[in-house]
């Protein structure tokens, strides 16, 4: 235990990637006063939930691995789910978490209650903290789609998060509604391995080509004996190169960035595709990247295959055995798998958070959810966020994110160890610029460039990171505490 003025009782929620970073920095500065709640059966988050076939994390797998424990492992350059899965599983192993974590344990509300944070699980048990830390991911919750008839379905159909591992696919005749990364990478899995596979595309995609690089043992030997060479995928000048030329993109939708990424998803889509009335198919109307971009080394061949159809005429409805087009045409199949997204909005809901004088995250939260620079909220003292909304989530690392946000959190929380002040929250002025200026950013980025996107609120505002990265670890380094509220200590 260090000697701090205070000892302080944190509650973690959620054992993914972020709630094991956080359960792992306390207890590296001696900590044991915690808990990580998790209402799964294990840690993992996304990487536990999605188990589709073909998940994969687009993110250099060198660089969606925490600062502290490289993998030289990684079997290729972008890992897939399981491998990452299994990463996690080892940390929560080597860093002794497993003692902290209390799994099947899902929590129903926390309220502050002017001096600290009661927490209730659904099961009906209470504990009780200083410090109340959310990391319960980004996109979690699956996003149902409103396709009328979907009840009436007689196959198999589920959520892209939710696999039915139950089935053998080679006879069946599959369909996939939606084709973000995760519509994507199952098509592009199944193709070839079933009897039919129809991919149902509301709006077409930019495809990013990305290379399929696999790391052979010497490769991995090469890893193991010299850790700069993973710094160096990590952060050496090619990945420098790629970051700098993505983010130069998204914040200017005018950029010569954003046309050099146009014209290299462009010369993809006319390269790989033969059938000239696929590729319309396939071609977008909106610009690169206005959606999150999807980066698949091989949707476009595996796209092609005989048993692979494209439907974009836009579906009429489900019925008891297939898929009815709005121009006539019906897709009889067995399976219906809906990779549709999630509600991108929840974040820590719907659990009921209660802050200061009862105010309600749920009510604060109305219009579209909100934090000062992504990690705090006015009237609800000592709570953290990490990967928060508004955040950086483009394609970048959110384990880098979730590092930097630790961070800050880890500054202004040894405020409250120190004993001076017993609370720390921002600022309804500051929230209130910060979004300001956010908002006024944010209508610049290739985001608001006219497309349909879970980064768009419902006014059309991209709920995103809009300003370089540089300036997000800039905020990150050290938090302003003229923009919050100290609650001396009694
Ligand atoms: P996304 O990127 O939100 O994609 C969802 C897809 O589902 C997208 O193609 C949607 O089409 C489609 N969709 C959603 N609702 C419907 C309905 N009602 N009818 C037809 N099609 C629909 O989710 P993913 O799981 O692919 O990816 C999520 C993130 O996971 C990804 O960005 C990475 O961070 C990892 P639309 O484009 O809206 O026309």
């Amino acid at each position: 235990m260090p000697a701090d003025a205070r000892n302080l009782r944190y509650i973690i929620i959620g054992a993914g990637m972020a709630g094991l970073l956080a359960g792992i920095r306390l207890r590296e500065r001696g900590e044991d006063n915690f808990v990580i709640y998790e209402k799964g059966d294990s840690v993992g988050g996304t990487w536990r939930e999605n188990t589709y076939p073909g998940v994969a994390c687009d993110t250099p797998a060198h660089s969606y691995s925490y600062s502290f424990a490289f993998n030289p492992e990684w079997s290729a350059f972008y890992a897939p789910g399981p491998e990452i899965r299994n990463y996690f599983e080892s940390m929560a192993e080597r860093y002794g978490m497993h003692q902290f974590i209390q799994f099947n344990t899902e929590i129903g509300s926390c309220r502050w209650d002017g001096e600290r944070w009661h927490v209730k699980t659904k099961d009906g048990r209470e504990d009780v903290a200083d410090v109340l830390v959310a990391a319960t991911g980004v996109l979690h919750h699956p996003n149902t789609p409103a396709i009328p008839g979907l009840e009436n379905f007689q196959g198999a159909s589920f959520h892209s998060a939710r696999w039915d591992h139950s089935i053998d696919y080679a006879d069946k005749r599959v369909g996939v509604v939606g084709n973000g990364s995760t519509g994507v990478q199952i098509v592009a899995a199944l193709s070839g391995n079933v009897q039919k596979l129809v991919h149902f595309q509301r709006s077409p995609q930019w495809i990013m080509p990305c290379p399929d690089t696999r790391y052979s043992d010497e490769d991995k030997a090469a890893f193991r004996d010299d850790p700069d060479r993973i710094e160096d995928v990590r952060s050496g000048p090619e990945a420098q190169a790629r970051r700098g030329r993505f983010l130069a993109a998204i914040i200017d939708a005018d950029s010569p960035e954003l046309a050099e990424i146009q014209s290299i998803v462009e010369k993809n889509l006319e390269d790989s595709i033969r059938d000239p009335e696929l590729r319309e198919k396939l071609r977008p109307d909106y610009r690169a990247a206005c959606k999150r971009m999807v980066f698949s080394p091989n949707y476009y061949e595996k796209v092609q295959d005989p048993s692979v159809y494209v439907d974009t005429s836009g579906i009429e409805r489900v019925e008891a055995n297939g898929v009815l087009m709005r121009d006539g045409t019906f897709h009889e199949l067995d399976v219906l798998v809906l990779a549709t997204g999630f509600k991108a909005d929840a974040f820590v809901r719907p659990m009921t958070i209660t802050g200061r004088d009862g105010v309600d995250l749920n009510q604060l939260w109305d219009v579209h959810p909100k934090a000062y620079y992504a990690v705090t909220i006015p009237d609800f003292p000592n709570f953290f966020m990490l990967n928060g909304p508004t955040g950086p989530v483009g394609n970048f690392s959110l384990i880098d994110i979730a590092e930097r946000q630790w961070n800050y959190i880890e500054q202004l929380v040894s405020l409250l160890r120190e004993g001076k002040y017993s609370a720390v929250a921002p600022t309804q002025a500051a929230l209130q610029t910060y979004e300001q200026k956010r908002t006024e950013a944010a209508k610049k980025t290739v985001f608001a460039s006219g497309c349909s996107s879970w980064y768009l609120d419902a006014d059309g505002v991209p709920q995103v990171w809009p300003w370089p990265y540089e300036y997000f670890m800039e905020v990150m380094d050290k938090p302003k505490l003229e923009d919050y509220s100290l609650t001396p200590a009694a």
